[in-house]
């Protein structure tokens, strides 16, 4: 029962200091001028990339997990990204900052190709 006490102590303390917190909390003082990038995401699995297409407007960020249990490079066909090995649970992020389409591969696994367009 005393260590029930504490905690709602420790709970209330916590409570506030939070409401008492100026400016509230990050989120909420984020600006509404400073939108966020827009996602988008790919897995990889089974040895291929899903979506293999992804359609996204410029200034999207893709990020990349690797699903699966063997390691996987994002490589891009012009040499614009290239991942490090990704193991599994990894994840890489591209921005893509110009219109286009970027086709892509696994340089460990060449036949593993996909691409992101951006309009
Ligand atoms: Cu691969």
């Amino acid at each position: 029962m005393k260590k029930l006490t504490w905690f709602l102590e420790f709970a209330a303390i916590v409570l506030t200091a939070l409401a008492l917190m100026p400016g509230g909390t990050p989120l909420l003082a984020v600006s509404a001028g400073d939108k966020p990038a827009a996602g988008a995401s790919v897995k990889i699995d089974n040895f291929s990339f899903g979506p293999a297409d992804v359609n996204v407007p410029v200034g999207t960020m893709v990020t990349w997990t690797n699903n699966d249990d063997v390691p996987h490079v994002v490589a891009s066909d012009d040499k614009l990204f290239k991942s490090k090995a990704l193991d599994t649970d990894d994840h890489f992020s591209y921005t893509f900052t110009k219109p286009g389409t970027y086709v892509y591969y696994c340089s460990i696994h060449p036949k593993m190709t996909a691409k992101v367009v951006v309009h």
